[in-house]
C-alpha cells in the first residue's frame, strides 16, 4: 500500500515561513522555517551559517530581536525538510518584521497547514492522519487527548473494513455462483460501519467545546458568577435588573474537561423591545446549551440542568436538589463546577467514546454507509454485489490513493503555521 502515488501532489521546491504561535502578545513566539534554501536564509539573517545538528544559537535577527535559532536537518525534521525555528519575543511587531524580512530573502508565506502537508508529502505521516495534529491542538479536554494517543490510525480502520468488505463479497459472489441457501445478510460489515460511524459523530460532538449557559431571572447573580469563575471582570454588574442584555462568552478549563461558559440576559417579560430580544436570545441558548445551571428555582428532570440558588451568602439554606452558591463569596463554586464538569463529561462521551476518528474518515464512512445501504437493501444477489464492489474499489482507492480534493478539505481546515 503506498501514500505516495501519481495522482499525489508534487512536493513543493520553494521555502515556506510562518507564525507557529498564537498570534497576539506572548512572553515568546516561534517563527518557523522549512525548505531547501532556510539554513542560507538563516545564514543571511543572522550572518553566521547553522550549528552542528540540533544546535540551539542564540543570534542577532538582524536589528529585529535578539533570540534563538533552533536548527532540524531534513529528513530529521517534522516537514522531513531542513527546518528552523526562531524563537523570538513574543510581539506581533517583531513577528511581523521577521516574517518580512524572511520572505525579502527568499522565503514564501506558508498557508494553512502547509507545514503538515509536507510532512505527509515526505511520508512522515499518513494523509489521514494529518487531521490528528489539528485535533490535538484543538482538544478541548483530556479525554479527547488520551484517544488521539490510543486510537488506530485512519489507515488501519479503512484497511480492516476492507478485508471485511471483501469477505462479504465473497460470500455473496459464492451464492450467485452456487445458488445455495439464503442470500448472505453480511450483517457483520454492516454492524462494524454502524458503531465506527457512531464512534465518528461522538468524536466530531467532542470537537468543540460544549457550552454552559447561566439562565435564570434578573438579578439572580448571573454576571457575577460568570467573572468568578472566569476570574476577570468581564461581564457588567449591577444591583438594575436586566443588566445583561447581548450574551457574553469565555473559554474555561476546570479538571480537565474545557467548556464555553456563556452570561445571558435575565429572563423576564415586560422588559422593553431590546431586553425582549436579549430574553429571545437566552431561551436559544437554553436550547442548544450543553450543560444549563439554572437559577430559577425550579427542578427539572432533563439531565442537562443544574439547579441552583444564587446569593448562597444572604439566603438560608436551598430546597433538596438544589446547589447554593455565591459569585462574591465563592461559596458552593468549586461543588457547581465538579456538577458541571461532571455533566459535560456525560455529554461528551455518550454511552462509550472508545475511539477517535478524523473528519475526513467520518466523511469517507458516510459514502461508505450509502453503498452498502444499496447493497444490503438490493433484492437481487447480483445488485448487492455491485454495490459491494463499488464498496471495495472506494476504500481501496482512499487508502491508496487520496484524491488532490482530499489533500485539500484536510489541509484548508489547519491554522497557518502547523
Ligand atoms: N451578596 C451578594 N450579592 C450578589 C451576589 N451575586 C450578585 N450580587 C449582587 O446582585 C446584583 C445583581 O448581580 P448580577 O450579577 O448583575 O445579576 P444578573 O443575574 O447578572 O442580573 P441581570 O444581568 O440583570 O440578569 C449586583 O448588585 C451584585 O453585586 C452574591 O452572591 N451575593
Ligand atoms: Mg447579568
Amino acid at each position: 500500500m503506498s501514500l505516495l502515488s501519481p495522482k499525489k501532489p508534487e512536493i513543493p521546491t520553494d521555502t515556506i515561513a510562518a507564525l507557529s504561535t498564537a498570534r497576539g502578545h506572548g512572553a515568546i513566539a516561534v517563527v518557523r522555517m522549512s525548505g531547501a534554501r532556510s539554513f542560507p536564509i538563516l545564514t543571511a539573517l543572522t550572518g553566521k551559517p547553522p550549528g552542528p545538528q540540533g544546535r540551539l544559537l542564540l543570534r542577532d535577527f538582524q536589528n529585529i530581536d535578539r533570540g534563538m535559532a533552533v536548527v532540524f536537518y531534513g529528513p530529521r525534521s517534522y516537514t522531513g525538510e531542513d527546518m528552523v525555528e526562531l524563537h523570538c519575543h513574543g510581539s506581533p511587531v517583531i513577528t511581523e518584521e521577521l516574517l518580512s524580512r524572511l520572505e525579502s530573502l527568499g522565503a514564501r508565506r506558508a498557508g494553512p497547514g502547509e507545514f503538515t502537508y509536507r510532512a505527509v508529502l515526505n511520508r512522515k505521516m499518513a494523509l489521514l492522519d494529518a487531521e490528528r495534529i489539528n485535533a490535538r491542538i484543538n482538544a478541548g479536554s483530556r479525554q479527547t487527548l488520551t484517544l488521539l494517543d490510543t486510537s488506530p490510525g485512519s489507515l488501519d480502520l479503512l484497511t480492516d473494513l476492507l478485508d471485511m468488505a471483501y469477505n462479504a463479497l465473497a460470500d455473496v459472489e459464492s451464492h450467485i455462483e452456487f445458488e445455495e441457501g439464503e442470500i448472505p445478510s453480511f450483517s457483520a460489515l454492516v454492524a462494524r460501519l454502524a458503531w465506527l460511524r457512531g464512534q465518528a459523530s461522538l468524536t466530531q460532538r467532542n470537537a468543540s467545546l460544549p457550552a454552559v449557559l447561566l439562565y435564570g431571572p434578573p438579578n439572580c447573580g448571573k454576571s457575577t458568577l460568570f467573572n468568578a469563575i472566569i476570574g476577570y471582570e468581564r461581564a457588567l454588574v449591577s444591583d438594575t435588573p436586566g443588566t445583561t442584555r447581548d450574551y457574553l462568552e469565555a473559554e474555561f478549563y476546570f479538571d480537565g474537561v474545557g467548556f464555553r461558559l456563556m452570561d445571558s440576559a435575565g429572563v423576564r417579560s415586560g422588559g422593553d423591545a431590546l431586553e425582549e430580544q436579549g430574553v429571545d436570545r437566552t431561551k436559544t441558548l437554553h436550547g442548544e446549551a450543553s450543560v444549563v445551571i439554572d437559577f430559577s428555582g425550579d427542578t427539572t428532570d432533563d439531565p442537562r440542568v443544574v439547579p441552583v440558588q444564587g446569593k448562597a451568602d444572604l439566603s438560608g439554606a436551598p430546597a433538596q436538589g438544589i446547589l447554593g452558591v455565591s459569585g462574591v463569596t465563592r461559596v458552593g463554586v468549586h461543588e457547581l463546577l465538579a456538577e458541571v464538569a461532571k455533566r459535560v463529561r456525560l455529554f461528551q462521551q455518550g454511552d462509550g467514546w472508545d475511539l477517535w476518528i478524523s473528519r475526513t474518515t467520518k466523511d469517507i464512512f458516510d459514502e461508505l454507509h450509502t453503498l452498502l445501504g444499496a447493497a444490503s437493501t438490493a433484492e437481487l444477489p447480483e445488485i448487492s454485489a455491485h454495490y459491494l464492489v463499488r464498496f471495495c474499489e472506494k476504500l481501496r482507492q482512499d487508502i491508496d490513493q487520496p484524491s488532490i480534493d482530499l489533500y485539500d478539505r484536510i489541509f484548508s481546515r489547519f491554522c497557518i503555521g502547523k
